[in-house]
């Protein structure tokens, strides 16, 4: 694959700073835990890292709550560091994406905390959406509009002269402020944003919320649930991306926007990739989709076929910071995901779930396209759900009184090595801000690696093969008829992958050799919930 298109067949890990490694032993991870930490990542194979939100941030959000866009958190490191951490990075020939948020910001931001203190009518609220409330009094939000974190989209604030004032949306939690995009001035300072990371080598971004950015003119309500919503994929916000293209494309090697957008058609979905828009976006159909052999079948060709005509890689995502883990979701009756998943929680068999993630990560990387890795999905971490309600973090826990557990139990720190907590993830074993489980000692970087039969190993040969295989990562693919519960699909001249999911032992095509396999083969045959890739 040519150097400047790298991106289209990339395999992406996604670290989530503040739970990967804690370098200075304060239980928070950190980019000094991440330095340490490159080697391994290298030694895994992946081509580049998505960093969640490193700016200064109250973490209300986990860091979505940005207070600074041109600078580092101060937990996580200076940006002097960061600038070593893209070179070291380069150095090992590993790309760099980190997030944006443009969306909304935090509300110690210094434009929201201005917009409060200016009062109504000022400029400075006019980068956000200030509005006077209904009722008599002003005392009834603005619309019916609700956050996805749960409750109504609007607070409403104190004005300077002591009175209760205007409300400000936010799509999210409320120290997270909608910020307006019609302002001239917030379009501006995004861009300026871009050319400041671009500048300091990072090679693309991953754009939170990409289909939100635009309101529907004159905040509407919510009247019908199925009609499109007001605040979700609105025309204007292509747009903005034409003009994000063009900052990117000034750029002398190639650098690259990845958008996350949760939209229900497809069609509208691959309007973001258009050639002078996004290179890429996440597909959530596919994290989303039941471990069911029909069903995957028909996301995977509808993903190919939405991706073609604006010749778009796709790209595979099975976790992420935001959902159930996938070994838990592969272990339940159920085995889609949607957020309700978090107020039901099913019960799971984890060497089931187990069982299965490892196929569908052979699945993932043998698909056409790129594939994104969530840290610890490769050592074969469950969701902890049984965290205390004491320790959550997560605002969708109190925004909606405890019915959604939240996201915490898919951001416990990462376990590196040793038998009890911090298991290396802080050197000098300081607390980790969420309590990790007494057994994630089988689970440690360090007891996988060289283990034939682990997670992790299954990742560094599966990532060392698709590396080598250059009929693998971006191109085309083709089904082969397997029977019923089995996938199979060729790529190139000489590569097959063949996923069992039809619950009994199946045979397999005319092979010369098996490059990799998830389990094991019986007398030649491929078992339940296993995958293998042959040489034909
Ligand atoms: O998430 C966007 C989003 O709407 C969901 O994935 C969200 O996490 C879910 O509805 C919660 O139940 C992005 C980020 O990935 C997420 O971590 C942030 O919290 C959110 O935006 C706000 O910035």
């Amino acid at each position: 694959m040519a150097q400047h298109d790298w991106w289209r067949g990339a395999a992406i890990y996604q670290v989530y700073i503040r739970s990967f490694a804690d370098g200075d032993g304060d239980g928070t991870g950190d980019l000094a835990g991440v330095r340490t930490r490159l080697p391994y990542l290298s030694e895994l194979g992946i081509g580049a890292i998505w960093f969640n939100p490193w700016y200064p941030s109250p973490m209300d959000d986990g860091g979505y709550d940005v207070a600074d866009y041109r600078d580092i958190e101060p937990a996580f490191g200076t940006l002097a560091e960061a600038e070593k951490l893209i070179e070291e990075a380069h150095t090992l020939g590993i790309r760099i994406i980190i997030d944006i948020v443009p969306n909304h910001c935090s509300d110690v931001h210094p434009w929201f905390t201005a917009a409060v203190a200016a009062g109504p009518g000022s400029p400075e609220r006019q980068r956000f959406w200030f509005r006077p409330g209904r009722g008599e009094h002003g005392e009834l939000p603005p619309n019916n509009w609700q956050s996805r974190f749960g409750g109504p989209a609007w607070t409403r604030v104190t004005e300077p002269d002591g009175t209760p004032g205007e409300w400000f949306l936010h799509l999210y939690s409320s120290r997270q402020p909608d910020l307006n995009w019609t302002d001239p001035e917030v379009a501006e300072e995004f861009e300026d944003i871009l050319r400041f990371w671009f500048n300091r080598g990072v090679d693309g971004f991953r754009i939170d919320v990409a289909d939100g950015l635009v309101k529907a003119d004159g905040l509407p309500d919510v009247t019908d649930e199925t009609a499109p919503l007001p605040y979700s994929d609105l025309d204007g916000v292509h747009e903005i991306y034409r003009r994000w293209r063009r900052i990117a494309d000034s750029y002398p090697d190639k650098r690259v926007f990845v958008g996350e957008m949760w939209l229900p058609d497809p069609e509208r979905f691959a309007m973001y990739l258009r050639p002078d828009e996004l290179h890429s976006a996440f597909n959530f159909d596919f994290l989303s989709c039941p471990w069911d052999a029909d069903r995957l079948r028909e996301v995977i060709t509808a993903t190919l076929a939405a991706h073609a005509p604006v010749n778009a890689p796709a790209t595979w995502v099975l976790s992420n910071h935001d959902v159930t883990r996938h070994v838990t979701r592969y272990g339940r009756a159920d085995t889609s995901f949607s957020f309700a998943d978090r107020q039901h929680r099913a019960p799971t068999d984890p060497v089931l779930g187990t069982r299965r993630a490892r196929a569908a990560a052979l699945l993932t990387m043998a698909l056409p396209g790129g594939v994104y890795i969530y840290q610890g999905e490769e050592l074969g971490l469950a969701e902890v759900e049984d965290l205390p309600d004491e320790v959550r973090q997560d605002p969708v826990f109190a925004r909606t009184a405890g019915r959604d557990i939240g996201r915490d139990g898919c951001r416990v720190p990462v376990p590196w090595s040793g038998e009890t907590s911090p298991y290396g993830f802080s050197g000098n074993g300081a607390a980790p801000w969420l309590p990790q489980p007494a057994g994630w000692g089988a689970f440690t970087a360090q007891r996988q690696a060289d283990d034939p039969s682990s997670m992790l190993e299954l990742y560094r040969r599966a990532l060392r093969v698709r590396a080598e295989e250059s009929a693998l990562g971006d191109g085309s693919m083709r089904w082969l008829e397997r029977g019923a519960g089995v996938l199979g699909f060729a790529r190139g001249d000489g590569f097959v992958c063949v996923v069992n999911l039809s619950g009994e032992a199946v045979e397999l095509p005319g092979y010369s050799e098996v490059l990799v396999c998830s389990g094991e083969l019986v007398g030649g045959r491929l078992p339940a919930d296993t995958a293998v890739w042959l040489r034909r």
